[in-house]
């Protein structure tokens, strides 16, 4: 059994930031339990589009309101607390954060902790502030 809290993780390599968001990843790869778990906060303001071309995600949301565009489809839906996505189809999406978001995230296979975001089929790019 492992057990963690994220005290543990804050400010470790674990705790890793991008341009408008914060993840802490709190199960990888190396814990050997066939997927990744993480919680991510993503910035109020902030659009972001992510592609993970190799990984199955789900992201349940806790906190913050915007809006996801699945960029395949064209299709745009309301988030709010309670709202789950899940990319089982690969999906290139688009997440613009009215407030701030706060989110858990499992990825199939896991994040290894080490992939670089313009490899491995991970894409996140911050696209703009909403307004600037
Ligand atoms: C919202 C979302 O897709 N989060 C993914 C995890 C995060 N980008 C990370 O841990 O790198």
């Amino acid at each position: 059994m492992i057990v963690r809290s994220t005290a543990e993780i804050t400010g470790t390599d674990r705790d890793v930031e991008g341009q408008g968001w914060r993840s802490k990843r709190i199960v990888l790869g190396g814990d050997g339990v066939g997927f990744s778990f993480h919680e991510t906060t993503i910035e109020a303001g902030t659009v972001h589009e992510f592609h993970y071309r190799h990984h199955v995600e789900a992201v349940w949301l806790i906190e913050g309101e915007g809006t996801l565009t699945d960029l395949d489809s064209g299709i745009t839906y309301a988030l709010a607390p309670g709202s789950m996505y899940l990319l089982d189809g690969h999906e290139r999406h688009r997440l613009e954060v009215r407030t701030e978001m706060r989110m858990m995230c499992v990825f199939n296979p896991p994040v290894t902790g080490q992939e670089v975001h313009d490899s491995n089929g991970v894409y996140p790019l911050v696209v703009a502030q909403i307004g600037a």
